[in-house]
């Protein structure tokens, strides 16, 4: 194996954001971008001491556009840096989740030190689209922040790429094991092929009681949908809905990978973003409307559950009978019956130890973990933040989430899309145990959630596209205000609290600051502020809206009326049409 040296300068914007790096497909396809990347990640983890050297190291992303041509760049240079052996899934495709799964548990004696992830997740794939590309570590998450700045570090001072350019393009086609070894015998180097879905199914087939949920499945009285948006889920849809649990083929919407998500003429217009604005033909069939509103009178039976997942299939959104679960109320439910989960229970006995939620995330959840003393968290947004807590045994078994739609759980170390929707089918399963007994649905449970701990009305508003100078000057100005702000700035409010988030990781006692500004008030209403770090171009400003109604309050209206006083106060506040020019959000969830 020949390593060859070429010289390289660094080409700036290569930060990390909230999940990995993310750009125009255009520019990681210019020469030595993205190799000056996974460079500079190798030249991280040999200063903090990981073993590359004879090592296993996962390659795989989501299938979009640039994917299988990224996986030999990848290649090639860890071949360079003694990496011995990959572990990449069938055509370059692994979901987020089954990456995790497969770091921490792929058997065969071998562990992998790490992964590369090529995903953008929910935003387009395309050559015109969005490219992006995320470092795991050896638990199977995500790299923690002092990783994340060490590569970007690393990214502004290098100076020179090793790659095994010699190396033999892959075939990532047949699943099998393929060997190669230098002219001189002396250097060895394994490619394992495998079928994307084996570890992960693995995974999730110990922490379910799948019997009882095909159970369910096969009661005359349930019926179910799921919508793989054309992302990577396809094949894990198929494997566990239809061979494993028993559901008809015609439950399976856009369940073929493709390289643009379908693409500008799909009814998701290649956004595999699992929402109301994106999944509308699941939700069309499903009932809701684009706000979340029961839409009536299908010509069809709707079914009793639909759920979908996003590009790289992580992130997951379920649906009732003509109902929306919001992603925060999910967690909570969730939670609140996890005795009913296998993973999380003995003898009918909740196991849980620890939950926690993103900050921006509604309190939905705080009422379940105070009410059952189960110890909670409030974590900056992003799934690197729950790393540390999964990871230190004390809170294990654990339960955690973000109102973006992501759900998951210490069986891997990413948000888990399958995993959510298995979780809410075990739930299902276990109310719906008689057959002669009508169906306890989706809406149901929700509800009755909501009558015993109050429902926390919820929206988020996004400014997408903003220029990003006026985003920061507007959030810069909220920044310096926060202690002075005038007492009538509030309105009918009573300020409880303004600040900047700042969170100290209670494991290692790291410190991540800036994580968004907060309004919260004395009603449990908050407002609050961040700017998006998975965009590719200018800003996107999120402003997430929450109002707590107490069970004996009115639990039944529509959310966005009863966000909307604090969308204008919060309008008011940071003055966001003054500093952008913008006066409608681009999208509500
Ligand atoms: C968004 C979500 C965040 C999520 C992140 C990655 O980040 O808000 O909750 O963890 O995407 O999800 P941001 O910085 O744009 O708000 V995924 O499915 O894109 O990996
Ligand atoms: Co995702």
């Amino acid at each position: 194996v020949q390593v060859i040296c070429t010289a390289t300068r660094p080409m700036g914007g290569q930060k990390p954001g909230t999940s990995g790096l993310r750009k125009k497909t255009r520019e990681f396809m210019q020469p030595d971008y993205l190799a000056n990347f996974v460079q500079s990640v190798f030249d991280a983890l040999h200063e903090v001491g990981t073993q590359t050297e004879g090592g296993t190291l996962v390659v795989s992303g989501d299938g979009r556009f640039f994917n299988k041509e990224a996986i030999q760049i990848i290649i090639k240079i860890a071949v360079a840096a003694g990496v011995q052996r990959f572990w990449v899934g069938k055509d370059g495709l692994l979901s987020t989740p089954a990456v995790s799964a497969v770091i921490r548990n792929r058997a065969g004696g071998f562990k992998a030190f790490g992964a590369f992830i090529l995903s953008a997740s929910h935003n387009p794939g395309g050559i015109e689209e969005d490219f992006g590309i995320k470092y795991n570590c050896e638990n199977g998450g995500p790299s923690p922040e002092k990783i994340t700045e060490l590569v970007y570090a690393k990214t502004q001072t290098i100076s020179e790429i090793r790659s095994a350019d010699a190396f033999p393009n892959v075939d990532l086609s047949s699943v099998g094991v393929q060997e190669f070894s230098s002219p001189d015998g002396k250097r060895q180097v394994t490619i394992e092929i495998f079928d994307p879905t084996e570890d992960h199914v693995a995974v999730l087939q110990q922490c379910f009681d799948l019997e009882a949920i095909k159970r369910l499945m096969a009661r005359s009285d349930f019926s179910f949908c799921y919508d793989s948006l054309h992302g990577v889920q396809g094949p894990y849809a198929r494997r566990i809905f239809c061979d494993i649990l028993g559901a008809p083929a015609s439950c399976l919407m856009n369940c073929e990978p493709k390289e643009d998500f379908g693409g500008p003429s799909c009814p998701s217009h290649g956004h595999a973003d699992p929402n109301l604005a994106n999944a509308r033909e699941l939700c069309e069939r499903m009932g809701v409307s684009a706000d979340g509103s029961p839409v009536m009178g299908q010509s069809w039976q709707v079914p009793c559950m639909g759920a979908a997942a996003d590009g790289d299939a992580d992130r997951n959104m379920i649906l009732g009978t003509r109902f929306f679960v919001t992603p925060s109320d999910s967690l909570a439910v969730i939670v609140d019956n996890c005795h009913l989960i296998p993973y999380f229970s003995r003898d009918n006995k909740n196991l849980l130890r620890g939950a926690s939620r993103s900050m921006p995330t509604s309190c939905a959840l705080d009422h379940v973990c105070k009410a059952k003393g189960i110890p909670f968290f409030e974590t900056p947004t992003g799934w690197k933040f729950f790393g540390n807590l999964m990871d230190s045994g004390t809170y294990a078994p654990f339960i955690c989430g973000e109102e973006s739609f992501g759900t998951g759980s210490d069986h891997i170390r990413e948000k888990d899309g399958m995993w959510a929707v298995l979780a809410w089918l075990q739930i299902l399963a276990a109310n719906n145990v008689d057959p002669s007994k009508p169906l306890v649905t989706i809406e149901d449970i929700v509800t009755s959630h909501w009558s015993k701990y109050g429902r926390n009305y919820y929206a988020r508003y996004d400014y997408e596209g903003v220029d990003l100078d006026s985003a920061n000057k507007m959030m810069e100005r909220m920044v310096s205000m926060a202690g002075s702000w005038p007492a009538d700035a509030f309105e009918t409010y009573e300020l409880q609290k303004a600040d900047v988030f700042e969170y100290t990781d209670p494991i290692d006692g790291s410190v991540s600051k800036n994580q968004g500004i907060r309004f919260l008030f004395q009603d449990g209403s908050r407002i609050v502020f961040r700017l998006s770090g998975t965009g590719v171009v200018g800003a996107t400003i999120r402003m997430y809206l929450e109002k707590y109604e107490p069970p004996a309050g009115d639990l039944s209206r529509h959310p966005h009326e009863v966000v909307k006083p604090l969308a204008v106060l919060a309008l008011k506040l940071s003055k966001l049409q003054e500093f952008t020019g913008r006066d409608v959000p681009s999208v509500i969830t």
